[in-house]
């Protein structure tokens, strides 16, 4: 990967090159090996959470239209399911049964990361007077991030050609890098029970006050919602109107927060919900605003790292019977090449 700079103009707010200008990997370079022993060090029961859903939770497609449950189905040899397969039936001298899967799995339909590479936005980083679809750090549509069609500025689309993947700002990054470090809990249920509420910079540092939790440069932020709890509840069957319609989630156009998430070095914000921040966002009067803005500060402007639908409740009331709010967290993604999101079994160690 070429490292020269690759935008003329950073978004407002926004650190792009300060990790360097082929930096791929955003705010996981602030988790140093001082960081993962401090995070170690929370380590005192031995005690393991773990942090996903099953994997075919939320279940159906009432929450999005788009994402599909996982389909298990077994590998084939020829016309015959690798599923029970005794092996006496190729040589009756061996006593061996096979079973051998596969899944069409929508990456993120459940417990996810969302990688750098999964919220662009259009911009003009080269200064020429018009917007591309740009990523993290001026990572290109494209050239970097590569798609089956071109969506152009006119309203059309042609086809590429390419083969679908993120070249740059995948998944496997953050698989590589080992996903590890320091998770610090924030139990917005334990404040607000099941009442929908949007908060923002002010209600948050009254919460972080009020128990006593502090968030330093390199750690991984769990925001409890009770969102799991009442989906799991459901059992695969989700109603999507009362899940909306219930629990507190971030403001995502607070500006406050921005500038918490910002100033705060924060590496990644993982909840139990569906987006981290609340969806829709709050109306915007601006010509132009951002549909998702959290996820716009977060994956494209600083790189950091955004985790939805995890599992956080049981998690989240141990701290809280225990009176801490810190952990050891490990949850590196699959390493999938190109994969602009990926499941995730994030293991909590008290
Ligand atoms: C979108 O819904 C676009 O993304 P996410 O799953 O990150 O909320």
């Amino acid at each position: 990967m070429a490292t020269t700079v690759r935008w003329k103009r950073r978004p407002e707010g926004s650190n792009w090159g300060e990790f360097g200008p082929g930096d791929q990997l955003g705010r996981l370079n602030l988790i140093t090996p001082e960081r993962v022993r401090a995070a170690v060090a929370e380590v005192r029961e031995g005690r393991r959470f773990c942090l996903s859903l099953p994997l075919d939770f939320p279940g159906g497609t009432a929450i999005n239209a788009t994402r599909l449950p996982p389909r298990l189905m077994p590998v084939m040899e020829g016309n015959q399911p690798n599923m029970n397969f005794p092996y006496s039936r190729k040589n009756p001298r061996h006593r061996d049964v096979l079973c051998d899967d596969q899944v069409l799995l929508t990456l993120q339909y459940s417990t996810q990361w969302d990688a750098l590479a999964h919220i662009g936005q259009e911009f003009d980083a080269d200064d020429d007077g018009e917007a591309e679809i740009v990523y993290y750090n001026g990572f290109r549509a494209g050239e970097d991030i590569a798609g089956p069609v071109e969506y152009r500025p006119d309203g059309t689309q042609v086809e590429t050609g390419q083969e679908t993947g993120a070249r740059a700002l995948g998944v496997e990054n953050m698989a590589r890098a080992g996903l590890q470090g320091r998770g610090v809990m924030i139990d917005f249920k334990a404040h607000y029970g099941e009442e929908r509420v949007l908060v923002g910079y002010d209600a948050l540092m009254r919460i972080l006050e009020k128990d006593r939790v502090a968030v330093e440069p390199g750690d991984l932020v769990c925001i409890r919602t009770g969102f799991d709890e009442m989906l799991l509840s459901m059992n695969r069957q989700p109603d999507a109107a009362k899940l909306r319609g219930s629990f507190a989630a971030l403001d995502g156009r607070d500006k406050g927060l921005h500038r918490w998430i910002t100033e705060s070095g924060l590496v990644a914000l993982a909840s139990d919900n569906i987006a981290v921040e609340g969806t829709p966002a709050r109306a915007c009067e601006d010509e132009h605003c951002t549909a998702l803005p959290l996820h716009e500060l977060c994956l494209f402007k600083l790189g950091v790292y955004l985790g939805e639908f995890w599992h956080l409740s049981e998690l989240a009331d141990w701290l809280r019977a225990h009176g801490r709010s810190r952990f050891l967290l490990t949850a590196p993604p699959l390493r999938l090449p190109g994969a602009v999101g990926s499941p995730v079994t994030p293991v909590a160690t008290v």
